[in-house]
């Protein structure tokens, strides 16, 4: 590490939910640290993932998506987005190809014309939409003048995301690195474990069901004299008749969510893994303040 260069900050990623902030974060790593699905708001909390090379340390923050809260954990996420834009050197701001922006996006460059820190735009899912929106959604944006660069990208695809990492160091000031070199991100092993699971139920139910699943780690047991490790974890729901839907027909689908969940951790730890889930209601929690705290989601 050469000290006397030494470049280091915090760019917090922000943007509507579904557009691609947690996929690029993985792209920008390397590797998969945060989840994502197809369905929106699967990001919850404020997530640093931290990129270091010899001479700088980028501090990334996965954000939740942005759009109306409609309960109390909803206000959590928006606070959570909300806290991100302090003490940082700079904001990526995510968005997909659109003719016209719409509500939510209109709100958040209001947001951003607030911010002191210099912003990138990214234009992410190029690999799907013709090139005529894209250079339309380009023209739109330049017209606010708040933008440092303008940057259409597929975080799928990693298209364009040397690029990125490129325009983002240029923005970091000298500085000691934050965070140990060797750490990738602040969060520990439960929450991943956690994350994890959440992702495969996200994947696996539809509707009203993935977005009221909350998952709590109950315990993370070597196993005496052997290789494998035992995590037990409960799921939690918010209706009886979603407790079913997860279950699923002779437990097909837990099992499932269960095996799916296992090798990513296992893949994560590199070792052996014993999974065990359950499932339990806790009515509306989503909008109690104790539910919420107590699964993880405090400020
Ligand atoms: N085709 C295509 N799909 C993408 C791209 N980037 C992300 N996606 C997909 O878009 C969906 C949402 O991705 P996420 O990374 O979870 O989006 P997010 O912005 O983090 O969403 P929230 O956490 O809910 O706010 C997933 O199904 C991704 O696979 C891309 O460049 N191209
Ligand atoms: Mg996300």
């Amino acid at each position: 590490m050469n000290e006397k260069n030494f470049k280091s900050g915090f760019i917090s990623v922000i943007g509507r939910p579904n557009v691609g902030k947690s996929t690029l974060l993985n792209a920008l790593m390397g590797e998969k640290l945060v989840i994502t699905s197809p369905k929106p708001q699967t990001t919850r909390n404020a997530i640093r993932c931290i990129l270091n090379d010899g001479d700088s340390q980028v501090v990334f923050i996965d954000t939740p998506g942005l759009t109306k809260a409609r309960n109390k954990l909803g206000d959590f996420m928006e606070q959570s987005v909300k806290s991100s834009l302090t003490d940082i050197e700079g904001i990526i701001y995510i968005l997909e190809p659109e003719e016209e922006f719409g509500k939510t996006d209109l709100e958040i460059i209001e947001l951003l014309k607030k911010q002191k820190v210099p912003i990138i735009a990214l234009i992410n899912k190029i690999d799907t939409i013709d090139k005529r929106k894209v250079l339309k959604t380009i023209e739109n944006l330049a017209s606010y003048g708040i933008f440092k660069e303008i940057i259409p990208i597929s975080a799928l695809k990693n298209d364009g995301i040397d690029i990125v990492k490129k325009e983002i160091k240029k923005l970091l000031p000298e500085g000691p690195p934050y965070f140990p070199t060797d750490q990738i991100i602040d969060q520990n092993e439960r929450f991943i474990f956690s994350e994890i699971i959440r992702e495969k139920i996200l994947k696996a139910t539809n509707d009203e069901v993935p977005h009221g699943t909350a998952v709590e780690i109950l315990s993370v047991n070597q196993r005496p004299n052997k290789e494998i490790l035992d995590i037990d974890a409960t799921i939690f729901c918010e209706k009886k008749q979603h407790k079913g839907i997860i279950i699923g027909k002779d437990g097909k689908k837990l099992k499932n969510i269960g095996i799916q969940a296992r090798k990513e951790i296992e893949k994560f730890l590199e070792k052996p893994v014993n999974l065990n889930l359950w499932v339990k209601v806790r009515e509306n929690w989503r909008d109690k303040p104790f539910d919420l705290k107590d699964l993880g989601y405090k400020n």
